[in-house]
């Protein structure tokens, strides 16, 4: 297994980091196929009783049995694809977390962005361990404590791993913010485990 980095973020919530869990260029090629093969698209959110559209493309892969429900949205799973499976199957190996679902996210551009949320959703789970994955160009991923608003940021390139768990989707939140600065597209794997 790659080279893994642990902190603790205080009060049970932990971090884990390895920079180089996929190659640099078996990361490109991945990215390349998934942009082409997986039925990425513009999902509508309903937000404060009006529809909108994400600012990014999103697709939803899990076992038949997990809707993700949120916003208004309801997202049927789509099949596994050969390449998410066994990246599936290694996390799993890695982990130890039995991870039924992934959401895939696109940022195309610096304007594609993910706005501070939790993965906190009930079907998670009390203190859900969640893998991402992040193929292409880097970009600023922020946590911000929910109180004492302390952050802490990451820039996460292609071929990154960072897992979250213990009680960090309770504690704190996370965000892609937009860029004004030219940068390149990335595609970002949350795996989960989905009750
Ligand atoms: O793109 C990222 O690094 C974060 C994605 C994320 O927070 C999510 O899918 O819930
Ligand atoms: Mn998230």
């Amino acid at each position: 297994m790659a080279d893994m980095t642990r902190e603790d973020l205080g009060d049970g919530a932990w971090l884990e980091l390895a920079e180089r869990w996929l190659d640099p260029a078996d990361a490109s090629t991945l990215m390349v196929r998934m942009v082409a093969t997986l039925p990425l698209r513009t999902e509508l959110v309903t937000v404060f009783g009006r529809q909108r559209p994400q600012p990014r493309l999103t697709a939803w892969h899990a076992d038949p049995q997990c809707v993700y429900r949120y916003s208004g949205l309801e997202l049927k799973p789509s099949p596994w694809a050969p390449e998410l499976a066994s990246m599936r199957d290694r996390l799993t190996n890695e982990l130890g977390v039995p991870f039924n679902s992934v959401l895939v996210n696109l940022y195309r551009d610096g304007a594609d962005s993910m706005g501070w949320h939790a993965d906190d959703e009930r079907a998670f789970g009390e203190s859900p361990t969640i893998a991402s994955v992040s193929l292409g160009a880097p970009r600023r991923f922020v946590l911000r404590h929910r109180e004492t608003r302390k952050t802490r940021e990451f820039s996460l390139g292609g071929g990154s791993l960072l897992v979250m768990g213990g009680t960090i989707q309770t504690g704190w939140q996370h965000a892609v913010p937009k860029t004004t600065r030219t940068v390149g597209s990335r595609l970002n794997l949350t795996w989960r485990w989905f009750r």
